[in-house]
């Protein structure tokens, strides 16, 4: 998988892919994150790459033309399967449409900033639209670095164990179970029993249910009550 990601500030999407599981997907080769400066696509002297929204109003609008010459420019490289918009009004990002994106072998990830793109860029250039959560971020940097570590954790190979990524929260539509460590007794505070007994079929059996258990109590809404 590939993901260009274009951007007004950079800087705040290197660390995530500088360490642990993402760091590692990158070396083994299983996905190549790139970044664009969108600075480095306006051919005017000021470097702008916003301005005052038509019809007045507060806020300023990044501009069409900068975004249309950097998303060409990729596009006569090779084929993209999506031009993702990160913005608080798109579609709510979940495991489901993780899944799906986890899919795709080459993504454009366009960062929105201040009031958002001009309107035509949504029209002619992007194929989805993804918000994170409803409540407003200053940039979709941070939203597409989540959204990129949810993908990239689901690519074959880029877990140690590939069966974890499966028993996530949310991939059946019930949160995990919970998981102890040694030692089994600290301060008088006991791991189950069950957990100990080496009787696999019932761990199995007390896994699932303390699923539904979590899940009844804490996300009624994933199992369609309230
Ligand atoms: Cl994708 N962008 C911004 N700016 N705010 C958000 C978001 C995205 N998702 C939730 N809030």
């Amino acid at each position: 998988m590939r993901i260009d990601i274009i951007t007004v500030v950079p800087d705040i999407l290197t660390s995530p892919f500088e360490v642990s599981i993402l760091k590692r997907a990158i070396e083994k080769g299983l996905v190549e994150i790139h970044l664009h400066n969108l600075r480095d696509y306006v051919t005017d002297n000021y470097k702008q790459i916003d301005d005052y929204q038509f019809g007045g109003g507060a806020g300023m609008v990044m501009m069409i033309e900068p975004i249309d010459k950097c998303i060409a420019n990729l596009k006569s490289q090779r084929d993209y399967d999506d031009v993702i918009y990160m913005t608080p009004d798109g579609a709510r990002f979940d495991q489901k449409t993780a899944n799906a994106i986890s899919l795709k072998e080459n993504l454009i990830i366009l960062c929105g900033h201040y009031k958002g793109v001009d309107q035509r860029v949504r029209d002619h250039f992007i194929t989805k639209e993804i918000s994170i959560g409803d409540y407003v971020l200053s940039g979709g940097e941070l939203a597409a670095a989540i959204v990129c570590d949810a993908v990239i954790r689901l690519i074959p190979g880029v877990l140690g164990n590939e069966t974890s990524a499966l028993t996530d929260s949310f991939q059946d539509d019930l949160l995990a179970p919970p998981v102890y460590t040694r030692p089994a007794d600290y301060k008088g505070w006991k791991v189950p029993e069950v957990l100990t007994s080496g009787n696999f079929p019932k761990i199995e059996t007390w896994r699932e249910d303390q699923s539904y258990e979590r899940t009844k109590k804490l996300r009624p809404d994933l199992l369609g009550e309230e």
